[in-house]
C-alpha cells in the first residue's frame, strides 16, 4: 500500500511514528511517503535550519528529544553556550550540540549545490528511513519562509515564524502570514507523483495554517489532492477546540477560522473524505460539505496509543473509499 502524508513538525512526526508501526503489523510491504512543510526555515548563524524536516527525521529515526517534540535526545548546548558568550544573536533559539551536525552537513552540501530534496535523501539515509520504506521529501527545492505580520495597531511589523513561535509564543496576535517565494515554487521532485499514485493520502494532526496550510499553497499541491481518486483522511488537531500542543488556535484566529474540529475540516472541505475526531467533538458536522467523521481518543501518548489512532484513520479511509 502507498501512502503520502503532508506532516509538519511536531504533531504530524508523532502521529507518522505510529503510523509507521500500525503499518509494519497490518502491512509492512507499505510505502510511506511523508511531504514536509519547509516554511519553517530558517537561516542561523551562517546555517540553514529545517525544524520541521528535522522533527521528522529524528522522530522516525529514533533520535528525538521525546519531551519536547524536537531536537535531538541527549542533547548538550556547550556550542550555543559560546556563542552567547561572544553576544552571538539570536539567543531564543536553541541549536543543540547533535542537532548543530545536521545543520552544518545541510548547509554544506547546500552550498556544494546540491538540492533540497537531495540533502534531505541523505539525511534519512542516516537516519535509516529508506530502508524502512519511508520517504521524506522536502515540499519544495525554492527557499520559502513564512514571516508573521503582527497585529500591533498602527504599525505593521514582520517577524520571522520562528521569531513569532518561539520568542514571542504566538502571544502576541498576527494579522496574517506571508510566505516569501511560495507562489513562485515548484513542488519538489516527486511531491505530484506521490499524490497522484497514492492509495492512501493523510493529513496528521499538524497546524492547518503553518504547516499543512503553507503545503498545500504550493503550487499544484491543492488541484493535485481534489484529482485524488484515493481517499484523503485527515486527524484533527484540536481536541474541545484546543491543540493539545504547539498554537494552532492562535494560527486560526489569525485567519479568522474558529478553533474547531469542524472548522479544521472545514478548511480542507474541497479535497477531504474522512475526519477522525477526538470523542469530546464526536457527531462534529463539518458545513455543507459531506466529511465521513469518526472519532477515537487522539491523545498521542505513547506509540501504541498512537498506532490506534492510525489504525482508526486507515478504517475510515476503507469506509470512504470512492
Ligand atoms: N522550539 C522552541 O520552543 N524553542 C527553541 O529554542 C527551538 C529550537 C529548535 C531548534 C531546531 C528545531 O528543529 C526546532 C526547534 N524548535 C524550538 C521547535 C520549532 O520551533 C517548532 O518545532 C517548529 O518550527 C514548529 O513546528
Amino acid at each position: 500500500m502507498r501512502i503520502t502524508a503532508l506532516a509538519g513538525g511536531v504533531g504530524g512526526a508523532r502521529f507518522l511514528r505510529g503510523l509507521k508501526a500500525q503499518l509494519d503489523v497490518v502491512a509492512p510491504e507499505s510505502e510511506l511517503t511523508v511531504i514536509a512543510n519547509t516554511g519553517d526555515d530558517i537561516s542561523l548563524f551562517g546555517l540553514r535550519v529545517c525544524p520541521d524536516i528535522d522533527t521528522l527525521l529524528y522522530t522516525l529515526g529514533g533520535g528525538v528529544n521525546e519531551d519536547q517534540g524536537w531536537g535531538r535526545a541527549d542533547e548538550s548546548t556547550r556550542v550555543q553556550g559560546e556563542l552567547a558568550a561572544y553576544g552571538a544573536v539570536p539567543q531564543w533559539f536553541t541549536l543543540g550540540d547533535l542537532d548543530l551536525g545536521t545543520h552544518i552537513v545541510r548547509s554544506q552540501w547546500l552550498a556544494q549545490g546540491q538540492t533540497a530534496s537531495e540533502v534531505t535523501e541523505r539525511l534519512a539515509t542516516r537516519w535509516g528511513l529508506p530502508d524502512r520504506g519511508i520517504r521524506l521529501l522536502p515540499m519544495t527545492d525554492t527557499p520559502v519562509e513564512t514571516h508573521v505580520v503582527l497585529d500591533e495597531g498602527d504599525e505593521q511589523r514582520a517577524v520571522h515564524f520562528q521569531e513569532w513561535w518561539v520568542r514571542l509564543r504566538a502571544e502576541v496576535p498576527a494579522s496574517r502570514f506571508v510566505v516569501a517565494g511560495l507562489d513562485r515554487a515548484a513542488a519538489a521532485p516527486g511531491v505530484l507523483d506521490a499524490i497522484r499514485t497514492a492509495d492512501v493520502i493523510v493529513l496528521p494532526p499538524s497546524n492547518p495554517v503553518v504547516s499543512i496550510g503553507i503545503i498545500l499553497g504550493v503550487p499544484g499541491v491543492r488541484d493535485a489532492l481534489r484529482g485524488s481518486t484515493a481517499p484523503v483522511v485527515g486527524v484533527s488537531p484540536l481536541i474541545s477546540g484546543r491543540p493539545v500542543r504547539g498554537h494552532a488556535d492562535a494560527c486560526l484566529s489569525a485567519i479568522g477560522v474558529e478553533s474547531s474540529a469542524a472548522a479544521v475540516a472545514g478548511l480542507y472541505a474541497d479535497f477531504l473524505d474522512g475526519w477522525l475526531v477526538d470523542p469530546a467533538d464526536a457527531g462534529v458536522r463539518v458545513r455543507g460539505v459531506e466529511v465521513a467523521t469518526h472519532s477515537a481518543p487522539l491523545l498521542m501518548t505513547d506509540v501504541p496509543t498512537t498506532a490506534a489512532m492510525a489504525a482508526e484513520l486507515l478504517a475510515l479511509a476503507e469506509r470512504v473509499r470512492r
